[in-house]
């Protein structure tokens, strides 16, 4: 009886043991996460017109933020390219339109367009790129929203951006 309880103990000391590490072990991974998405963010993109990101959330007390776009497909840039362009909502499908005309070499977006508040190059199948801007242009809880540029893109490539504080 003495031996069986003694066992059942270190069993449930072992298990306490593991639960302790499993606790510790997520509380780590959420706070790197929150820590991890404030100002960079890594967003893929592949051989569909979708990004991996629905809606992004950024603070403002971020000097810059930075999003390393990953195209995961196989298509080139000239079949199936995509960028990450970052406007005011109410500006996205005019900078949208007249992207279709500025061509790939220019990003599909109008040369020196002011609506254009952050434009990354365009990826094609296995290309990674990166845009940095700062948040001294935005405004917290402005109205915002990321696309992509490629010509017939835009109404399935979008999300909102939220600036917070
Ligand atoms: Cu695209």
């Amino acid at each position: 009886m003495t031996l069986f309880l003694s066992i059942k103990c270190v069993v449930l000391r072992g298990f306490m043991k593991t639960m302790m590490k499993v606790i510790l072990c997520v509380g780590f991974s959420v706070t790197a996460g929150i820590a991890q998405a404030a100002c960079t963010f890594d967003v893929e993109v592949g051989d569909y017109l979708k990004f991996s990101a629905a809606d992004m959330t950024v603070e403002k007390s971020c000097e810059s933020i930075t999003v390393n776009l990953t195209h995961a497909g196989s298509l080139p840039a000239n079949v199936m390219g995509h960028n990450w362009v970052l406007a005011a909502s109410n500006d996205v499908d005019a900078v949208a339109a007249d992207g279709m005309q500025a061509g790939l070499d220019a990003k599909y977006v109008k040369v020196d367009d002011s609506r254009v508040l952050a434009v990354s190059a365009v990826v094609g199948g296995g290309e990674t790129t990166s845009v940095s801007f700062s948040t001294a242009d935005l405004t917290a809880g402005g109205d915002y929203m990321f696309f992509c540029s490629v010509p017939g893109h835009s109404y399935n490539m979008r999300g909102m951006f939220v600036v917070q504080p």
